[in-house]
């Protein structure tokens, strides 16, 4: 699994700071997911031309990546604060066991198109193998 930190400075406040140069794709957009239910998981598809990168700021979670071959999982909490992980094309994730509070930071190399995510596990299988026929 890819990982990336973004630098935390505590100022006034508590600062994270993260370099483009960090990131290995060119950043087109940024969105926040704050306070999701915490009973229920999210994710739960791939993206087939965007990549990615979730940091976790505050609270936590657990998520998982599958690239068709094998799956990673890594718990971003309070621990391993600002670490960040990078979603790259056709990789499914899988988000669960937020913490009350939670706020991730996620930093995309394409605008938002929804005909570029893939939402069924059978399809990405499917996709995947014919992406990277083994
Ligand atoms: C991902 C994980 C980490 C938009 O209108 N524009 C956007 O840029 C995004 C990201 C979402 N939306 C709308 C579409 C849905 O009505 O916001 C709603 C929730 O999106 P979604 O169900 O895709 O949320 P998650 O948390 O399952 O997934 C999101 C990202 O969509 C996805 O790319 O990798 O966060």
């Amino acid at each position: 699994m890819e990982k990336v930190k973004a630098k935390e400075v505590k100022d006034d406040g508590l600062l994270y700071i993260i370099e483009s140069s960090q990131v290995p794709f060119e950043i087109k957009r940024v969105y926040t997911i704050i306070d999701a239910d915490t009973e229920l998981p999210r994710g739960y598809h791939a993206h087939r031309d965007t990549e990615q990168a979730v940091f976790c700021l505050r609270g936590g979670l657990r998520i998982t990546l599958d690239n068709g071959l094998s799956r990673s999982k890594i718990v971003l909490n309070q621990k391993n604060k600002g670490r960040g992980v990078i979603q790259r094309k056709m990789v499914w994730i899988e988000m669960d066991k937020f913490l009350p509070g939670t706020i991730l930071l996620v930093l995309s190399s394409k605008e938002y198109d929804p005909k570029g995510y893939i939402r069924s596990y059978h399809q990405f299988i499917k996709e995947a193998k014919k992406s990277n026929p083994t």
